[in-house]
């Protein structure tokens, strides 16, 4: 007779994940202390939903469904292959993004998962599912469930596929034989810390939100702070530079997951064409995928840092557009940014045209420093 543990993880691979494991309904102690003082250190500022009461209940199964008596843990991998399509004006986009929007592809597969749960039982349990769109601590679930081991960059690396896979749970009334934690470790390996750009690793399985590529391209409604922008390189939503260089990751699995391969001809995208994009258009472009998370001021905002670092001036005319018309003035604040960059006598000629004070005057501001810096 096969146990029902082993039943149920069959079932999760049916349903289109590539692990799945069993954890108790407890609470993820060490964890939930970890965020509080996260959040009253100031390093997960800038995300106002993450707070205290999110925490106080991502941390324990039991407050988000009173019946819980297990979490079964679930990842897909989303390794799918690269291209090498490098050309010289192009932006980066995170991998996790290139695909259809994850949450509505796992949300999909996790209620198959669950209807046929139920049909294995043979009773009426209780379940709740979460992908990243809720309070549930992923990462602490899926460490417990045995899936992998945090990295000290944070994400949980998994043996065959490495840290490149989605999390969700499905906490559940089951009651159910929890797997064992994985006993492997990083062991004195500390180059996500070295390569990450912005030193947003502040120490071993710590990171400071607010210095964060990935929080800066894609949660930030805001201006992106000045020190940070030339740090961010060609990057325009997410960042998986602390991923590409984890060892464990070239021994990844590749992904054939029609789901997760590249949408729109992207993982390196054309900066110029990008920013003369239309709200609409963008809206369009990017229907069914996790970009429309940066929304269009966002992701145009991101696009001119990008410009400004790659620094060429084949691109003054496209960022002296934006800067002349009526573009969100977040957008015509990078854009000003970007040509203090280049500072070729184009874009000075451009920036000294705009110094007037029928600005905005944050734009105004960031249109004298970018004088200043073009200037130096
Ligand atoms: C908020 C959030 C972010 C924020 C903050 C990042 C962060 N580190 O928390 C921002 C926007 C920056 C972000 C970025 C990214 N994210 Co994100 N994010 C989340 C979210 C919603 C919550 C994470 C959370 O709880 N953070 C709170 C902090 C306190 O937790 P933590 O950093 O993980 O730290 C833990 C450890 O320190 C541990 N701990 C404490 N003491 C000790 C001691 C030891 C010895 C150990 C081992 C651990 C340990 O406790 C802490 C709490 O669990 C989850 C989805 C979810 N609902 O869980 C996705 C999630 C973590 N993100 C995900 C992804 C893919 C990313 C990016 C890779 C996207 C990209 N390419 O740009 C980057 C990675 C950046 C990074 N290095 O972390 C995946 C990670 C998958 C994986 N394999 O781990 C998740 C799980 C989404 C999903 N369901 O798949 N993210
Ligand atoms: S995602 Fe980028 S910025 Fe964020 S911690 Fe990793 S390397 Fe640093
Ligand atoms: S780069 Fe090294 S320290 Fe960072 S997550 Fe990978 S193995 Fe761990």
């Amino acid at each position: 007779m096969v146990k029902l543990e082993e039943q149920v993880k069959t079932l999760g691979l049916k349903a289109g994940f590539d692990l799945v494991g069993i954890t108790s309904a407890n609470s993820f102690e060490r964890d939930e202390k970890a965020s509080i003082e996260r959040i009253r250190s100031g390093l997960m500022d800038g995300l106002p939903w993450y707070n205290e009461e999110r925490v106080t209940k991502a941390n324990r199964p039991r407050v988000l469904l009173k019946e819980a008596k297990s979490v079964i843990s679930l990842a897909v991998s989303y390794n799918t292959r690269e291209y090498n399509d490098q050309k010289t004006m192009t932006g980066k986009l995170a991998r996790y993004a290139w695909g259809e929007d994850y949450h509505n592809v796992i949300k999909d597969r996790l209620h198959n998962f669950v209807e046929e749960l139920k049909v294995l039982v043979g009773e009426d349990i209780k379940t709740r599912i979460f992908v990243d769109d809720g309070p549930m601590n992923d990462r602490a679930a899926a460490e417990r469930a045995g899936i992998g081991w945090f990295g000290k960059n944070t994400n949980i690396l998994s043996q065959n596929y490495g840290s490149w896979v989605f999390l969700s749970q499905v906490i559940t009334s089951i009651e159910l034989i929890p797997d064992q934690p994985l006993l492997k470790t990083c062991g004195t390996c500390v180059i996500c810390i070295e390569e990450c750009p912005t030193e947003a690793i502040v120490a071993p399985y710590v990171i400071n939100n607010t210095k964060c590529i990935s929080f800066l391209t894609i949660e930030l409604r805001g201006s992106i702070p000045i020190p940070l922008r030339h740090l961010m390189g060609e990057w325009i939503f997410g960042c998986d530079i602390c991923q590409d260089v984890c060892p464990v990751n070239r021994k990844a699995v590749v992904s054939l997951d029609p789901n997760f391969s590249r949408l729109h001809n992207v993982s390196t995208m054309d900066l110029i064409s990008l920013l003369d994009l239309s709200e609409s258009e963008f809206n369009t472009m990017f229907k069914g995928t996790a970009i429309r998370r940066a929304k269009f001021a966002g992701f145009q905002r991101n696009i001119c840092v990008a410009l400004g670092n790659i620094g060429d001036q084949a691109t003054v005319p496209v960022l002296s557009k934006v800067i002349e018309s009526d573009y969100p003035d977040l957008v015509r604040s990078h854009a000003a940014w970007a040509l203090g960059q280049i500072g070729s006598s184009q874009a000075l000629k451009t920036l000294k045209s705009q110094a007037d004070l029928n600005q905005a005057p944050d734009v105004l501001e960031e249109i004298v420093s970018a004088i200043k810096a073009a200037e130096a």
